[in-house]
């Protein structure tokens, strides 16, 4: 009985708006599901548009994604009348249920996209002084004290601009940073937890827990490459500047992570007589030019059974930058957004290659979703296109791949010992930067749930980089000065950067990598001649079917219902144990080692929170 009352007082309402000439919002007279299919039919049309302008006029502050949430603003009152929560097409209703995510938000305003500017770009802003002249001020940290970090053996000077660039930390970097702590804090009504806005796209409040228990899989691990790195260090630095026991000093372990790929460095190949081959000259070579790594990675998916680019479009949505426009990381720029159009860096090097192949994998998935209707046109949840991204690469990274399906490493005979050498500088990169960005999320998500105070945000900082990466504070900063993160930490907190879609990225590439590898049995455990960290995809088709599945779900499935076909357990969370398993041969030589040097792993850790007070 009620039910009809309310029906008819809807039907009675729209009547209205008709009568007054007003219901342009509905379309239609009763708010049922054709009429909601009609409207997201108009929404759909707004939607490529603004998509299309978007890659015209994009002047790069704000995310896509935000901008398109702006778009959609206008449709959010008309969408929240329908009974969306009851429709009968389970797609409907996961439309109507994806773009009202962004109702939750408020409107964008000038301060947002002021504060979004500021943290963006304090990683190339330019206030610190130089050591040796300090009237000049005109350091940034990308790319001039990054440049020291990755290249100085100097421990005073590497310490003098750890500590400067946080002490002069700009004002408004600072208010920028406490807007985006009020914006997060304001969304929550009554009791709610600022982390459900952040996660929401996980379709998980406490996502964080989950992520907690990633690091906690890969700690012990984690644990023998600090004992090891810390040795590394004594042995470059001394043993009285760094102890056998106890935290490797912050600004250490930031070159130590600068310097993973770097061929004279701190780090020490398990085999230094085994050389890893000049990847640079294989290229040169080779004679590949800029569009060839483009070619390449487009026909890695014609292999596995992906519909070919044409020449025509490639030729046209493919486009190579103007030299010296790519910036120092020369980082292609990419279109996803309803049309697609890649912009491609001039430069050909290793890291390019496999670069390239994530970024042509995005292309895949733009193609594979982006004709879905709007809302399920999206990414599955922030990072999933580079975790499918990634465990490309990871194959293409392959001995295997790169000697028989590109004709490189002819003349090397890649044994274990200089595979070990290979993964133990893809170890370091990897086991360093993940945790990172787990303390960076977890900082954060601490503070917009209001788990600590504002006072406590750099004790608690360095209390976290403690528990997750036996990492200390190098020096005490001046009185009176700021907070003492790393400008990623700013940039984690920006949509389009944020650490969260590292961390997910990270993870579930591994996880997809080995479960497809299992699939189509490339990878078998206990096999020798089949070991995860060698599996190539290239050229099997059930890979491809695989892919395209996940890809072309779009957001019509939350993310965990999409990665269920995967795997014979049919999971659904995130695990550690791919990311284990991969690294397994050098994770082993890592143990004997430090057994047969006799060091010790782990570190203590004290409350800086308590000290502090
Ligand atoms: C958060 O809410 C407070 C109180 O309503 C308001 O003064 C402040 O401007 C808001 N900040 C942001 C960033 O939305
Ligand atoms: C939040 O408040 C509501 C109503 O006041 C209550 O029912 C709910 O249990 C609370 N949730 C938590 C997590 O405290
Ligand atoms: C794509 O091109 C390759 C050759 O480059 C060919 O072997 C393959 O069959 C093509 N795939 C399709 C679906 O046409
Ligand atoms: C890509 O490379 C293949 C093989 O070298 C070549 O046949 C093809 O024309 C190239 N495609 C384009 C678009 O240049
Ligand atoms: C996808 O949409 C675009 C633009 O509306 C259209 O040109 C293209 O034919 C569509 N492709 C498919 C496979 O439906
Ligand atoms: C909140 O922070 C305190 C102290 O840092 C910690 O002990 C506690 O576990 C945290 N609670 C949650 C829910 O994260
Ligand atoms: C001395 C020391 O602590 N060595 C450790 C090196 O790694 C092995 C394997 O995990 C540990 O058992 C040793 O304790």
């Amino acid at each position: 009985m009620l039910k009809y009352q309310f029906l008819l007082i809807t039907v009675l309402l729209a009547l209205t708006d008709l009568i007054q000439g007003q219901n342009i919002t509905t379309g239609n007279n009763t708010l049922d599901e054709e009429s909601a299919r009609n409207l997201m039919q108009r929404i759909d049309d707004v939607y490529w548009k603004s998509a299309t302008a978007y890659r015209r006029f994009a002047d790069d502050t704000l995310s896509p994604e935000i901008l398109m949430r702006e778009k959609l603003r206008e449709f959010y009152d008309t969408m929240q009348k329908y009974d969306w929560k009851n429709f009968n097409d389970p797609l409907l209703k996961r439309q109507f249920q994806v773009i009202l995510r962004g109702a939750s938000y408020p409107p964008i305003d000038h301060k947002f996209k002021r504060a979004t500017q500021l943290l963006k770009g304090m990683s190339r802003r330019k206030w610190v002084c130089k050591k040796e002249e300090p009237q000049k001020c005109k350091m940034a940290f990308v790319h001039q004290i990054k440049t020291i970090f990755t290249n100085s053996d100097n421990l005073n000077e590497i310490k003098y601009y750890w500590r400067e660039w946080r002490n002069k930390l700009p004002l408004d970097v600072i208010q920028a940073f406490h807007y985006y702590i009020d914006y997060y804090r304001n969304l929550t009504v009554a009791n709610e937890t600022a982390s459900k806005y952040w996660y929401d796209q996980y379709e998980d409040t406490n996502f964080l827990t989950e992520l907690e228990g990633l690091m906690e899989t890969i700690g012990p691990f984690y644990r023998e490459m600090h004992a090891h790195l810390r040795h590394v260090l004594r042995i470059k630095y001394g043993k009285d500047i760094i102890p056998p026991t106890g935290l490797i000093p912050h600004h250490l372990m930031e070159q130590v992570t600068y310097q993973s790929w770097k061929k004279d460095s701190v780090l020490r190949n398990p085999f230094p007589e085994n050389k890893l081959p000049n990847l640079q000259s294989e290229l040169d070579d080779a004679g590949f030019s800029p569009f060839d790594l483009v070619n390449i990675s487009a026909r890695f998916f014609g292999s596995i059974g992906f519909e070919n680019l044409t020449e025509n479009f490639m030729h046209d949505h493919f486009i190579e930058m103007e030299p010296g426009s790519g910036g120092p990381d020369c980082k292609s720029r990419i279109f996803d957004f309803g049309e697609i159009e890649m912009n491609y860096c001039p430069k050909v090097y290793y890291k390019k290659l496999l670069q390239t192949h994530g970024d042509v994998s995005t292309i895949q998935y733009a193609l594979a979703k982006n004709n879905l209707s709007v809302g399920l046109n999206q990414e599955a949840s922030p990072g999933f296109g580079n975790a499918l991204g990634e465990a490309v690469i990871l194959s293409v990274s392959t001995p295997k791949h790169l000697q028989q399906r590109l004709g490189l490493l002819k003349d090397y005979e890649y044994d274990d010992l200089l595979n070990t050498n290979r993964l133990y500088r893809l170890a370091v990169h990897s086991l360093l930067t993940i945790p990172t960005y787990f303390v960076h999320e977890k900082l954060w998500v601490d503070i917009i749930n209001k788990n600590i105070s504002i006072a406590d945000i750099n004790c608690h900082y360095w209390n976290l980089m403690q528990k997750y990466m036996g990492v200390g504070k190098p020096v005490e900063n001046e009185e009176g000065s700021t907070y003492d993160m790393p400008y990623k930490f700013y940039e984690g907190i920006v949509d389009q950067f944020r650490s969260t879609k590292k961390i997910f990225g990270e993870f579930l590439g591994y996880q997809i990598y080995r479960a497809v590898c299992l699939n189509i049995g490339e990878y078998q455990r206990g096999n020798a001649y089949k070991t995860l960290d060698n599996c190539d995809l290239a050229g099997n088709k059930q890979v491809g079917h695989l892919l395209n599945e996940m890809m072309s779900a779009g957001s019509s499935k939350p993310w965990r219902e999409i990665i269920k076909p995967l795997t014979v357990r049919k999971l659904t969370h995130l695990t550690g144990t791919a990311f284990i398993e991969y690294y397994n041969s050098i994770n082993e030589w890592l143990s004997e080692d430090n057994l047969s040097k006799n060091l010790q792993v782990g570190w203590t850790a004290t409350d800086r929170c308590t000290k502090a007070q």
